[in-house]
């Protein structure tokens, strides 16, 4: 069959067995597939819509909320609105989880989003991404979301999409991942990369070298060490975007580390930024799935247990090689 012919439905249809039902798969990623249009064709207008900027509120995670953030969690509610088999949607725009009557059956699903990461990048037409990421949950759960608070070794699924350029959707379902990228003239999701592996080794590290000075001295150590070769070939270059999703895919494709170390506070508490079960949960079943590594600086994420929705980690994340360099540099004490 042609590549342009192998849209992602047909794919997720007739590819390899997944953590889930191929037909539960199908059904939320048809979902996802709609989100993802619906948010790129609007990001595309967004500047002459008068939808750039701040709605003036503030989020559950005490920032200054963006239009489009407000934005991009309506169409995910709307879009899910009949949503079977997902029950339970939890974003990181919202304080609590929001439920689907009458669908919360033995064999519904959860789906945590982040649904505009890198909102920083709105007003700059800079790189934006969706984070997913999907969960079975437990019979007879009712509105309790004790069964999710769980490691992220128990997603079945999970992906993101990411707003550049072009719009490509990357997941897994436990048995591989998959890149797909929307074709504008079909408007059709349409594989471009199947079983990706990442480079066991990068050239290139991410991270916001503004906060260096609240990091953990090994986290110094080993920015010190990466930069400081003067052979061109061994040494790295800094790239941040200022969006994970866009700075996940360049290792993903070319190898490489993206960290968002804890911050330490006057306290001496050190504290991670991004979160857990929607942001770092998903990007890590990915990058495992490519073969690349994901900590929290001493231990795998994915078997890191969330106490609340909103629980924030520190992250290293990327090729195998830097993920155990970070891991060796005791970068988180
Ligand atoms: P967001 O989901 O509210 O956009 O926050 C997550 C973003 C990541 O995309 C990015 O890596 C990081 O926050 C950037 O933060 P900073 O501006 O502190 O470097
Ligand atoms: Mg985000």
């Amino acid at each position: 069959m042609a590549q342009q012919n192998m849209t992602l439905l047909r794919h997720v249809l007739t590819r390899k067995p997944s953590k889930l039902p191929t037909d539960d798969l199908a059904l939320i990623l048809e979902r996802i597939e709609v989100i993802g249009k619906r948010i790129s064709h609007e990001l595309a207008r967004a500047s002459l819509r008068g939808e750039l900027g701040f709605t003036g509120e503030t989020n559950i995670q005490g920032e200054e909320e963006k239009k489009l953030d407000e934005w991009t969690n309506w169409v995910f509610l709307d879009t899910f609105e009949r949503g079977d088999p997902v029950c339970s949607l939890i974003s990181e725009e919202m304080e609590q989880a929001e439920h689907r009557a009458g669908t919360c059956r033995g064999s519904s699903y959860a789906v945590l989003f982040d649904p505009l990461d890198g909102s920083s990048n709105t007003d700059i037409n800079g790189s934006l991404g969706t984070i997913f990421s999907i969960r079975k949950r437990a019979p007879n759960h009712a509105e309790s979301i004790e069964d999710i608070l769980r490691p992220g070794d128990e997603q079945v699924a999970a992906g993101y999409i990411l707003y550049g350029p072009g719009t490509q959707l990357t997941f897994t379902a436990g048995a591989g991942v998959d890149i797909f990228t929307l074709d504008p003239m079909l408007d059709q999701f349409v594989l471009w990369r199947e079983s990706v592996q990442m480079p066991r080794r990068g050239s290139t590290y991410s991270v916001n070298h503004g906060n260096i000075t609240k990091f953990h001295p090994g986290v110094r150590k080993l920015i010190e060490h990466m930069t400081s070769r003067k052979d061109k070939s061994s040494s790295y270059s800094l790239r941040y975007t200022g969006a994970f999703v866009a700075d996940f895919h360049r290792c993903l494709l070319e190898g490489g580390l993206f960290m968002y170390p804890g911050e330490i506070s006057a306290d001496g508490k050190s504290k991670g930024k991004l979160r857990l079960m929607y942001e770092l949960e998903p990007m890590s079943f990915i990058a495992e799935q490519a073969g690349g590594r994901a900590s929290n600086g001493k231990k795998r994420l994915l078997e890191v247990k969330p106490q609340a929705l909103h629980d924030r980690q520190p992250v290293y994340i990327g090729s195998a090689e830097e993920v155990e360099l970070a891991e060796r540099s005791n970068v988180e004490g």
